[in-house]
Parts: C-alpha cells; sequence; structure tokens
C-alpha cells in the first residue's frame, strides 16, 4: 500500500544544513555502497535494506556489503536485498559509500581499507556520539534519534520517496530491535509516529517479533543459564557483572542478543549491567547498559569502545578476568563521581 502522506510527523526535528548537503550527495550519486558494522545489527541491516530500497526506486545501482553476515533471526530482510559479506578486494566502482548506524571507521572491519582505496564520497548515516575529526564528506546524523532506520525514514520522505513494503520492513526491524520492541529511554513520539506509519503501510509487527524473538534454539536458554551463573552483583547491588568465558566442549554457545542484559537490568536496585563474553582467547567483548543517569558511553570510551550514554560497548584485549577487573574498577570510580555531580 503506498503512502499518501508527504508531511513529516509533527514530533520530526527540522532538517539542518549538514543534513540538507547529506540528501545532496544521496541525490547526486549514481552507484551507492552501503556498508555496516561489524556484527551487524537490526538497526543496520534493516537500515540498509530500507535504503537501499529507496535508493533504486530512485534509479541508483546499490550494493551493500557487511563485514559479517546476516544474523539468522534477521533472514527475512534477505527476500528484500542481497546482503554481501565483504571477503577482501576491491569494492564495485561506486561513486558514494554509506555507512549505517556508525561513525568510527574501524567499525566496519576489513572494508575500512577497501573504502580508503576507493575515490568515492564518503557519507555517514548514523545516530551515534562521535568524538574526533570528521573523516566523511557529508553527515545524516540525529544523536537523539532512536534508531539510524528513523533517519533513513527521514531521508526517504525528504527524497520524495514514498514508503513501500521493503522500506516499511527495513526501517520497521531497525526501531524494533534499537527501542527493544519499544522499551527503552530512547523510545520517542517520532518512533510511534513512524511505527503507526508503517504498520499503517502494510508492516505486520506479530510476524516481525516471532521471526527476531522466537526462534531460538533450544540451547538458547543453557547459554542464558550459564551466564547467569556467572553472576556478580558489585557496588552494593548497583552494578550487575557476567563474564562468561568461551564454552568448554558440551557447554551451551550464547548467541548475540539483549536476553541477559534485559534480566539483569530489570533487577530494582541494578543501575549498570556489564557483560563481558570472552569472543577469543585474549580477546573480550563488553556490552554495557544503564538505566540511571550513569553513562555507559563514556565508561566504554575509557576502553577504546562507545555508544549510546544507556547503551554501549567496546572490544578488549585481554584475559578475561584482568578485564574485568578493569572494567569493575572503572565502574565503581564512575559510579561514585557521577554521585558527586549529581549532588
Ligand atoms: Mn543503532
Amino acid at each position: 500500500m503506498a503512502d499518501t502522506r508527504d508531511s513529516a510527523a509533527p514530533s520530526t526535528p527540522p532538517t539542518t544544513a549538514a543534513q540538507r548537503q547529506a540528501l545532496a550527495l544521496l541525490a547526486g550519486a549514481s552507484r551507492v555502497v552501503l556498508c555496516g558494522h561489524m556484527r551487524p545489527d537490526g538497526d543496520c541491516l534493516g537500515s540498509q535494506a530500507a535504503l537501499c530500497a529507496v535508493l533504486e526506486r530512485l534509479g541508483k545501482t546499490v550494493w551493500i556489503y557487511n563485514p559479517d553476515p546476516v544474523q539468522p533471526q534477521l533472514d527475512y530482510l534477505e527476500r528484500d536485498v542481497r546482503f554481501h559479506v565483504y571477503k577482501g578486494g576491491e569494492l564495485p566502482a561506486h561513486d558514494l559509500a554509506v555507512m549505517l548506524d556508525f561513525c568510527e571507521l574501524p567499525r566496519t572491519g576489513a572494508i575500512a581499507a577497501a573504502l580508503g582505496r576507493a575515490k568515492s564520497k564518503k557519507l555517514i548515516v548514523d545516530h551515534h556520539l562521535f568524538h574526533g575529526e570528521p573523516w566523511w564528506d557529508g553527515a545524516y546524523v540525529d544523536t537523539t534519534a532512536s534508531a539510524t532506520g528513523v533517519l533513513v525514514r527521514r531521508i526517504a520522505r525528504e527524497l520524495g520517496v514514498t514508503l513501500d513494503a521493503r522500506i516499511a520492513r527495513g526501517v520497521f526491524t531497525a526501531i524494533v530491535t534499537d527501542t527493544g520492541w519499544f522499551k527503552y529511554s530512547n523510545t520517542d513520539a517520532e518512533t510511534f509516529a513512524i511505527a503507526g506509519e508503517l504498520t499503517a503501510s502494510g508492516v505486520e509487527p506479530a510476524p516481525i517479533y516471532a521471526s527476531i524473538y522466537q526462534r531460538n534454539s533450544r540451547t538458547q536458554p543453557l547459554g542464558v543459564a550459564r551466564a547467569l551463573s556467572r553472576l556478580e552483583y558489585v557496588a552494593d547491588g548497583r552494578i550487575a557483572v557476567v563474564d562468561l568465558p568461551l564454552p568448554a566442549p558440551g557447554e551451551a554457545e550464547l548467541p548475540d542478543g539483549d536476553d541477559v542484559l534485559d534480566l539483569l537490568r530489570a533487577v530494582g536496585r541494578v543501575e549498570v549491567v556489564l557483560f563481558l563474553r570472552e569472543v577469543d582467547s585474549g580477546t573480550v567483548k563488553l556490552s554495557a547498559r544503564s538505566k540511571g543517569a550513569f553513562d555507559v558511553n563514556r565508561l566504554a570510551r575509557g576502553f577504546g569502545g562507545g555508544g549510546h550514554a544507556k547503551a554501549s560497548g567496546a572490544t578488549i584485549g585481554g584475559a578475561l578476568g584482568e578485564v574485568r577487573a578493569k572494567l569493575v574498577e572503572a565502574a565503581v570510580a564512575q559510579l561514585a563521581s557521577t554521585e558527586s555531580v549529581a549532588r
């Protein structure tokens, strides 16, 4: 069903000059590569699928390249667009490269080197906080947007492309995964306005929910149990810490997901969740969540990562126990300093 509305939801902020320049880059390009971040999530992949559909409707040739494959729970997006996994070598000849849902170039893994060799213009479409020197030719950024998919919805409207099934499914996937199905604090009026508009255009929320959240393997709950067996509370129960080693033979894997984070953040007293998983011997992946004033972006930045104030992450070199000790020490110190500022 076509969307006949041409005006933005009342909750949509006005377009900035930088965003208008980004729109001009998109409008002027004819061959476009869309790049995602490592272990691409629903916001990254959904935004890529939707922007690919938008640009194809404008007659452009588009390729999607990611450093890692599509997670099985998001495989339905592969019926709408083709996701290439980058295996080295040159990207297809293109005049514009768009980075979706990240702004630190190394987050696109080995693709970063190929982008560096390409003479194309570089554009970021993102909602993460960025600290440093801009390295791009254009940026469509709003750090208050609940998802990068929200920005793709705005871009479609501003380029005069009405919603279709592919755009709607991609944007909806982006929004529901980044807001935890509308329950995280980033969920705002524009998020609901767009979700309503997408549902009116034919998106069916229940099958998408079932696809993403109700196809776990039978070992998934055992992986959650293994993670929870590592739970410790520190700072008088205000910080929950899980450090998950690589599975021993016969032990259940725990696929990426928010299940453990959500369970721990649901504990009344817990303000900060630190979930550390060993990804190989000597590398630890941190997922940090907050439900109060504690800024986990600041914490993650201290370990070379980043993200948002209430959800961030980092990939940290070191043994699991040693990384855990450093993180807990930093989190306890930040908890104390957050309080002295608040007072
Ligand atoms: Mn995102």
